[in-house]
C-alpha cells in the first residue's frame, strides 16, 4: 500500500500536494474520536449547534478565493463553478442553520384512535456519520452533507476522493480554525480501501456518491452492517426537446447542461431528444455556441471550459466518440483531445445519433452532447425512460401544460423545465435518483431529518385506572367488550370519514 497520494493539477501536471494514504488503523482511529466528540455536540439544543455551524458562512466568506484557486488547480473548472461549489456550502450552512430548529423540532402525531394516547416524534442524533464523495465536486458534495450531519447532531467522517483531497483538507483546516471542535468533522484520505474501512468502523450512517460499481460495494457492505445509506450514482439526464420549445433557449441549456465542468457532472445533459421539427434549427444553434466557447488553463482565465479532472475519463470520451462514429454519427464540432500538457478535451456535438451507440446508453461523464431525431414526444418519452439510471431529466417546451405532463411521465429523481442544473443549488430540495442511479435524498427537509433516527414517544394523557382492560387477565368479557368497542368505534370513523369525503 502506498503511503501517501499524490495530487497533481490536471491543468499541467503540476505537483499540488500530498495526503496520507490511511489505514484501517487510521480510519478507526479518527471514527472514535468523532464519537468522543459527538456525545456532547449532541446534547445541545438544536440552536446551540446551529448557532456554532453557522461560523462555517463566514469562515467560507472570508476564504472564498483561496478555495476557489485551489478547486480550480485540483479539478481544472473554471473560476466561476468553482465559486458556486464554495457558495452552495454558504447558502446550505445558511438555510439548514436557520431551518435547523423548526426542521427537528418534536413532531406530534394526531392518534386516529386511540385518543387516550399522545404520541410525537423526537429526531435523536445518529452518532458517526460517514461521508464518501466523488472528485468532479469535491468541495460542495461533501460539506453539503457534512453541514446536514452536524447540524443533526452527529460527528462526521469524510473520505474525499484520491484523486482530490487536498479541497477537503483545506476546508476542514478553515473550519477548525473557526472554532468548530476539530474531532467532531474529520477527514480520513486515500483510495476506495480507505472508504471501505471508514464503513467497517463503527459509523451509524454513510452517504456515497461516485459510479454505480462503487455504488453496489458500498449498499452491500452497508447491508452487511445494517447501517442505512444514500446512494448518489450518477446519471444519464436526457432533454426533451419538444416541437414549440424556444430555440435559443433550449440551446443555450444544452451547451450549459454539456459542457458545465467539461461534462462532469451526473447531472449533465447527456442525451438530447429533439423533436424532428425542432432537430435542424437545434443542432445548428448549439454547434455555433458550443464553437464559442473558450477552453483553456482556468486559473489566470476566466474561460468557459477547463481540463478535465480524471485522465482517464478522456479515454472513456474516446472510445463514445469511436463507438458513435462506427455506427454512422457525425461530429458535428469538436471530437478530440486538445494538445498539450494538461488534459483537456474539445467540447463535442455528436449528431444523427441513434440507440445502438455507447453514448446514448451508457454515462459520458465527459464533454460530449449526443442529439438523436425523435418523432414525437412518446417516443422521446419511452427512450429516456429507457434507461438504467434515473437521475435528473430536462423537459423543454412553451407549454407548461404539456411540459408539466411529460414531467410527471419521466423516471427521474428530479425534472427541471426549461432550465437545466440550477435544482441542485436548491438545498431546501430533495436531491438523487431512482434505478441505477441509487437511492435516498441528499439536500432537503427531509434529509435532514434523515441524519436522525425517528424516536416515537407514548404516554397517556390522563390518569388511568391501574389496570388496564384490554390487559391480563383475558376472558370472555373482555373478549366481547373489546370486540364491541372496537367495532362500533371503527364503523363510526367510517361514518364519519364518508362524511368528511361528502362535505
Ligand atoms: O468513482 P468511484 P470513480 C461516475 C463516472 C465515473 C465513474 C467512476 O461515470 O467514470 O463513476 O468514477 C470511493 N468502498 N461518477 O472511479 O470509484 C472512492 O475512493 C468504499 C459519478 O471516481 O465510485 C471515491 O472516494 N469507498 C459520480 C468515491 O468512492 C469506495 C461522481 C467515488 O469513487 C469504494 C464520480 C468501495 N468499494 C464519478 N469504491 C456522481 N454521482 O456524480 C470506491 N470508493
Amino acid at each position: 500500500m502506498n503511503d501517501h497520494l499524490l495530487v497533481r493539477s490536471p491543468i499541467d501536471g503540476t505537483r499540488l500536494g500530498e495526503a496520507p494514504q490511511m489505514n484501517d488503523g487510521d480510519v478507526r482511529a479518527a471514527v472514535e474520536r468523532a464519537r468522543r466528540a459527538q456525545r456532547p455536540w449532541g446534547e445541545l439544543s438544536v440552536a446551540a449547534r446551529a448557532e456554532r455551524v453557522a461560523r462555517v458562512i463566514d469562515a467560507f466568506l472570508e476564504h472564498d478565493e483561496e478555495l476557489v484557486d485551489l478547486l480550480v488547480s485540483e479539478t481544472g473548472k473554471p473560476k466561476n463553478e468553482a465559486l458556486s461549489e464554495v457558495l452552495f456550502v454558504v447558502d446550505a450552512c445558511h438555510y439548514f442553520t436557520r431551518h435547523a430548529a423548526r426542521i427537528l423540532a418534536d413532531q406530534s402525531i394526531e392518534l386516529h384512535h386511540m385518543k387516550w394516547l399522545r404520541s410525537y416524534v423526537t429526531h435523536v442524533p445518529m452518532g458517526v456519520i460517514g461521508v464518501i464523495s466523488p472528485w468532479n465536486v469535491p468541495l460542495a458534495i461533501p460539506m453539503g452533507s457534512v453541514i446536514e450531519a452536524l447540524v443533526a447532531g452527529n460527528a462526521v467522517v469524510v473520505k474525499p476522493s484520491e484523486l482530490t483531497p487536498l479541497i477537503l483538507l483545506k476546508a476542514k483546516e478553515i473550519l477548525d480554525a473557526a472554532g468548530l471542535p476539530p474531532d467532531l468533522f474529520q477527514v480520513v484520505t486515500g483510495d476506495a480501501r480507505t472508504g471501505a474501512a471508514l464503513i467497517d468502523a463503527g459509523v451509524q450512517k454513510v452517504i456515497f456518491t461516485g459510479g454505480v460499481s462503487g455504488g453496489r460495494r458500498v449498499g452491500a457492505a452497508c447491508a452487511e452492517r445494517l447501517i442505512p445509506c444514500v446512494l448518489e450514482l450518477g446519471g444519464k439526464a436526457p432533454l426533451i426537446a419538444c416541437s414549440d420549445c424556444d430555440i435559443e433557449r433550449t440551446a443555450r441549456a444544452i451547451v450549459a447542461g454539456g459542457f458545465s465542468n467539461s461534462g462532469q457532472l451526473c447531472i449533465s445533459v447527456e442525451r438530447v431528444l429533439a423533436h424532428e421539427s425542432v432537430y435542424p434549427a437545434l443542432v445548428d444553434r448549439v454547434v455555433t455556441l458550443t464553437r464559442e466557447l473558450r477552453q483553456g488553463d482556468p486559473r489566470s482565465n476566466y474561460v468557459d471550459m477547463g481540463a478535465i479532472t480524471f485522465a482517464k475519463q478522456t479515454e472513456i470520451a474516446e472510445a463514445h466518440i469511436r463507438n458513435a462514429l462506427a455506427h454512422g454519427a457525425t461530429v458535428a464540432t469538436g471530437g478530440k483531445r486538445v494538445a498539450g500538457p494538461g488534459t483537456f478535451f474539445e467540447p463535442t456535438i455528436l449528431t444523427e445519433c441513434t440507440l445502438d451507440m455507447s453514448v446514448m446508453r451508457e454515462e459520458i461523464f465527459g464533454p460530449i452532447v449526443p442529439i438523436m431525431k425523435v418523432r414525437d414526444e412518446d417516443e422521446a418519452l419511452r427512450i429516456a425512460n429507457d434507461s438504467h439510471l434515473g437521475l435528473n431529466a430536462y423537459v423543454f417546451s412553451r407549454d407548461m401544460t404539456r411540459a408539466r405532463a411529460i414531467a410527471a411521465r419521466v423516471e427521474a429523481g428530479t425534472v427541471m423545465i426549461n432550465e437545466v442544473l440550477f435544482a441542485y443549488g436548491a438545498p431546501e430540495a430533495p436531491f438523487g435518483g431512482i434505478k441505477d442511479s441509487g437511492y435516498g435524498r441528499v439536500h432537503s427537509d427531509d434529509s435532514l431529518r434523515a441524519m436522525c433516527h425517528a424516536r416515537h414517544i407514548n404516554h397517556p394523557r390522563i390518569q388511568l385506572p391501574e389496570r388496564n382492560p384490554l390487559m391480563f387477565p383475558y376472558s370472555a368479557a373482555t373478549y366481547h367488550g373489546f370486540r364491541t368497542v372496537f367495532r362500533a368505534a371503527f364503523k363510526r370513523h367510517r361514518w364519519l370519514g364518508r362524511l368528511a369525503d361528502l362535505l
